[in-house]
């Protein structure tokens, strides 16, 4: 029945839910929520946890009483619900002092500023039992040439991530974190814009083991990447530590459309993925209710990401089950491409020496082989219709 329970691990930003729709061009066109009052309809939809930036649940400038007061509001509701907290993220891009990044801002001070109020964030989070600490660095970045040099921009950036890692390490918290990329918007060019480029850039931190990914669908698509393909190479990498789930139709602005909008074909393959890969993390929506939806509109929105992901669960399970397509996966070798190269026990020396694998390889008749892609994708697509 599609109906969402906590195990199936659903969770939302309060930044979702909460959006009020202000964009470039436009004013809000819905009123504040309270995050508690977030929290307990998740909670009624079936979602199992929330995550914040600090400024979603403390309001930029706050005092430490009011602070106070809004973190204890939080976590009644936290007790009320059972909703847990498995990530948490700092806001380091609204703010004027934001404008040229946080932790790669030319200026040094706004630098030192962005690293103390991740800081602070960071405790919070631990104290609210996150496993993860998203990083994603919109204003890291440039709209022109000579403004930002690149390289010890990301001497900065590794410079950051690696106190913040010494911190986690000496405060003794189980908290790992995920850095999400994202190629524009609101920068001109953003850092790390891909997930390639970000899996590339934590090999040169001092404690790589303690940063992954944080993929999201529509950021992957706006490079028009394929995110399924992103996501197996972050999972191969062990580095799928998180993943921002929503929609995106191709090449232009971060749509933000609620799970399943968009590109459908990519979501059928990216829940395939993430369930036979046995991804253990939460399901995590960052989407935008569309500015035309009132508060109604915006719980349709939640409620039908977690069932299109449910649904297509359901189609992808029975893909994998139809003993036809079982048969075409075979017909496409897909076992043997699960097969090493190389023979058990044989060695470089073992294939330069083994003619039938050159001197009398038969090229044509192995170039005239079909694969016999297309039947295998159709079956997909019965299924994903439901017409299987
Ligand atoms: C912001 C951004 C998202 C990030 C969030 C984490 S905030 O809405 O567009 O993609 O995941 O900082
Ligand atoms: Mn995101
Ligand atoms: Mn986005
Ligand atoms: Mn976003």
């Amino acid at each position: 029945n599609y109906q969402p329970t906590p195990d199936d691990k659903f969770s939302f930003g309060l930044w979702t839910v909460g959006w009020q729709g202000r964009d470039p061009f436009g004013d809000a066109t819905r009123s504040a929520i309270d995050p508690a009052e977030s929290v307990r309809r998740l909670a009624d939809l079936g979602a199992h946890g929330v995550t914040f930036h600090d400024d979603d649940l403390i309001p930029f400038g706050a005092s430490e009483s009011e602070r106070e007061g809004h973190i204890k509001r939080f976590r009644e509701a936290l007790d009320a619900t059972g909703v847990v907290v498995p990530m948490a993220t700092t806001n380091l891009f609204t703010h004027p002092v934001f404008k040229d990044g946080g932790f790669t801002s030319n200026d040094r001070d706004v630098r030192r500023y962005a690293l103390r109020k991740t800081v602070r964030n960071i405790d919070l989070a631990a104290e609210l039992g996150a496993q993860v600490y998203v990083a994603w660095g919109g204003r890291e970045g440039s709209e022109s040439g000579a403004a930002k040099d690149v390289r010890v921009a990301l001497d900065r950036l590794k410079e950051a991530f690696d106190l913040l890692g010494e911190y986690v390490t000496e405060q003794g918290y189980e908290l790992r974190f995920a850095l999400e990329p994202k190629p524009n918007e609101p920068r001109g060019d953003i850092l790390l814009p891909t997930v390639g480029h970000a899996l590339a850039f934590i090999e040169r931190l001092e404690r790589p083991e303690l940063y992954g990914v944080n993929p999201e669908v529509g950021h992957e698509q706006m490079a028009g990447l394929n995110f399924a393909h992103g996501i197996a190479q972050a999972l191969w990498a062990g580095k799928l530590f998180h993943l921002d789930l929503n929609g995106q139709s191709g090449i232009k602005y971060d749509q933000d459309l609620r799970f399943g909008a968009g590109d459908l074909r990519s979501a059928f393959w990216l829940v395939d993925l993430l369930e036979t890969a046995g991804y253990t993390g939460s399901r995590h929506f960052d989407f935008k209710p569309p500015r035309t939806e009132d508060y109604d509109g915006v719980w349709e929105s939640a409620a039908g990401c977690m069932r299109n992901y449910l649904i297509l669960k359901e189609r992808a399970a029975a893909f994998r089950a139809d003993p036809e397509v079982q048969e075409a996966l075979r017909a496409s070798r897909l076992d043997e491409l699960a097969r090493p190269t190389l023979g058990e026990g044989e060695t470089l020396a073992g294939l330069l020496a083994d003619r039938t694998a050159f001197e009398s390889f038969d090229v044509e008749a192995a170039g005239g082989r079909g694969m016999g892609f297309e039947r295998l994708d159709q079956l997909a697509m019965d299924h994903l219709l439901g017409v299987r």
